[in-house]
């Protein structure tokens, strides 16, 4: 049977050219780069070529700081607490400002902060489905905001925010602005210095590197009370020996993601509308966002009539691998923010198959995908029809 992998935005393959580039350093270059013997300095210049790759990629000045972390989760925890013990713990500036449809790793950290006595400010989304700068205006405290964090692109619809606007009433208002970029990165182009945003998180499995490894922008000039507190590696900011492979792997991925850019926005792009087009072909589908609000690998389709979790045994049967984007969160029937600011029909709105490409999907594997929805939405319309 075949099978194809439709779920890359939960993480991607990593691509045979980073996990060449990494394999040295388990077996040959493997000093801790912390030690002063020659096995110890061995790996810096390599370090120092994958530092300069994520500089490049994310078009960041000399003088920024790039943390590398274990992952997104862990550079958003560092923004979010670091704010919390460095501003908001001591002074008048205490609340946070984010949005209903960030990860958990942003939004439980909020809520956390939340319940230790910081104000959290959740905004309403406008009828694209996105929070834009009139929003932010709207709920912004110039005496009281600390922090507005806002993801750069949301990883259940694709969804794309626009940050620099953002970023720049933040800053009208003596805010800080942090995205979390995880989505973005390789899927459209995303530029610090453009943006003018203060910290960016990324993760490299979502953009074809390895797993457990992400990193931190951190704009010249701020400094942030570290995560984990130990060892003086990365100048005392992030203590904890370096994962020497995979930080190579990663500063290799993002080159590629820039070098891939054009390609995500115009092949992979052309390969979802494919897909998009024929599902929408279906009685009673639709797809959450405007197309050109999207990342051009993302789609998150309603179907009506057939429930979520089935729909993608069926296909995980049938060799797919797909992911129920939270269209109605099913324990607490809370629906989707996104659903509910873009007004979709609420018959429609419990079941939300996310769909995400990557440059490694072929034309081949979506047409197999086609049919195989085709079928499968016929099948089990079939069967709840029945009861
Ligand atoms: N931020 C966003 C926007 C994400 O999509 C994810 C993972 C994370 C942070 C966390 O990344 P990590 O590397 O720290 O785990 N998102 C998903 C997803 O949508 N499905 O599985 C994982």
């Amino acid at each position: 049977m075949q099978r194809v992998y439709l779920d890359n935005n939960a993480t991607t393959i990593v691509d045979p050219l980073v996990k060449e580039a990494m394999d040295p350093f388990f077996t040959q270059i493997y000093g801790n780069p912390n030690s002063l013997h020659d096995f110890g300095t061995e790996p810096h210049p390599y370090m120092r070529l994958a530092l300069d790759r994520m500089y490049k990629g994310l078009n960041a000045p000399d003088d920024a700081d790039i943390l590398i972390t274990g992952c997104a989760t862990e550079s958003n925890n560092t923004v979010l607490k670091g704010v919390y013990y460095d501003i908001m713990h001591h002074g008048k500036r205490n609340q946070i400002i984010t949005t209903p449809v960030e990860h958990p790793c942003v939004a439980n950290t909020a809520k956390f902060l939340e319940s230790l006595g910081a104000e959290l400010k959740i905004l309403p989304l406008n009828e694209d489905g996105i929070v834009d700068q009139e929003i932010l205006r709207r709920f912004i405290n110039p005496d009281k905001t600390a922090l507005v964090s806002v993801m750069w692109a949301n990883n259940e619809t694709g969804m794309i925010f626009p940050v620099k606007e953002l970023a720049e009433a933040a800053h009208e208002n003596g805010a800080l602005f942090h995205t979390d970029a995880v989505q973005a990165i390789g899927k459209i182009p995303v530029d610090v210095r453009d943006a003018n945003v203060d910290f960016l998180s990324f993760s490299a499995h979502k953009f074809h590197g390895p797993k457990g490894i992400g990193g931190l922008f951190i704009r010249q000039g701020l400094r942030l009370t570290p995560l984990l507190h130990g060892g003086e590696q990365m100048g005392g900011k992030r203590a904890g020996t370096v994962n020497v492979p995979e930080m190579i792997g990663m500063g290799l991925a993002m080159e590629m993601a820039a070098q891939n850019l054009e390609y995500e926005l115009t092949e992979v792009r052309r390969l979802r509308d494919k897909m998009e087009d024929a599902l929408l072909k279906i009685d009673d589908t639709l797809v959450v966002g405007r197309r050109g609000l999207r990342t051009p690998n993302t789609i998150l389709c309603s179907i009506k009539g057939v429930e979520g979790e089935a729909m993608l045994w069926d296909l995980n049967k049938n060799g797919i691998a797909a992911s129920t984007g939270s269209a109605c969160a099913s324990e607490s029937l809370v629906p989707n923010p996104t659903f509910v600011a873009i007004g979709i029909n609420k018959d429609l709105a419990h079941t939300g198959i996310r769909i995400s490409l990557s440059r490694f999907t072929t034309e081949q594997e979506i047409d197999y995908a086609i049919d195989v929805f085709r079928n499968s939405i016929e099948r089990l319309r079939k069967i709840s029809s029945s009861y």
